[in-house]
């Protein structure tokens, strides 16, 4: 129980890799406050199984790009839990797109949910730690793509390195409050944002590469998540850890 009556919240937490998150730190004795844009019952049964796990869930309907949406789903997690310890910025998408002709609005669409979501609630969060004087987590779910680019990723890629190098700045920043800037970089894990990428061809290549031998699966992130809001990473900050079966280093 490494999260023991902490206030976590979680963007994108409704599906995929955030819903795990969310799940994981429920595990752990946290009470978990999620963010979704569109996945309404989605969120519904994440919150059902975070309470069935015994702890409080509520959920906020909010477009990430927007720096209301930070700010709602903090007040949330102060007006439901009493404050908010742990900030896990995960929105984000990935509409795999070529170069050449990439259109200016996915770039900046991209751009604006990826980083600027990450970034407004970061501060969002990083704000409410500073007035409650206790320190906090802020972990960015960042990628094995802010090492290594994408054919069909430049307007993906350079966000998630801009997401660790903020979390640089911000733990930076933080330090002197006792808040911890991280980021987590998974590796190919199957969700929806991937499931029409992951042709056989293309998940066979992965397997091939992959030292583990497998793709990664949502549950395989959540544990690099608690260690980084936890106290077992007490003297941990602006650190990134990497999640990804060994696909990075295997070059041959
Ligand atoms: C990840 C990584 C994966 C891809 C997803 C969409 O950062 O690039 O390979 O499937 O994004």
């Amino acid at each position: 129980m490494l999260l023991q009556g902490k206030s976590v919240i979680v963007t994108g937490g409704s599906r995929g890799i955030g819903r795990a998150i969310a799940l994981g730190c429920a595990r752990h004795g946290a009470d978990v406050a999620i963010n979704y844009a569109g996945a309404a019952a989605a969120a519904e049964s994440a919150m059902a199984e975070i309470r069935a796990l015994g702890r409080k869930a509520i959920s906020c309907q909010g477009d990430v790009s927007d720096p209301g949406a930070a700010e709602q789903l903090v007040q949330a997690a102060v007006a439901e839990f009493g404050g908010v310890d742990v900030c896990v910025a995960n929105a984000g998408i990935c509409d795999f797109h070529a170069f050449l002709d990439m259109p200016p609005e996915l770039l900046r669409r991209t751009v604006g949910v990826n980083f600027e979501g990450t970034f407004f609630v970061g501060q969002a969060a990083a704000r409410r730690m500073v007035e409650q004087g206790r320190g906090g987590s802020i972990i960015a779910i960042s990628s094995i793509s802010k090492l290594v680019g994408g054919e069909f990723q430049s307007h993906y890629t350079p966000t998630k390195a801009a997401q660790h190098s903020l979390m640089q700045s911000a733990a930076i920043a933080l330090g002197r409050y006792g808040i911890r800037c991280n980021s987590v970089l998974p590796g190919t894990i199957v969700t929806d944002i991937n499931k029409d990428d992951l042709t056989a061809d293309k998940t066979a290549y992965f397997e091939k590469r992959i030292p583990l031998g497998r793709l990664g699966q949502p549950d395989d992130i959540a544990g690099s998540v608690v260690f980084l809001a936890s106290d077992l990473a007490r003297y941990v900050t602006g650190a990134e850890i990497l999640v990804d079966g060994g696909m990075f280093v295997n070059l041959q």
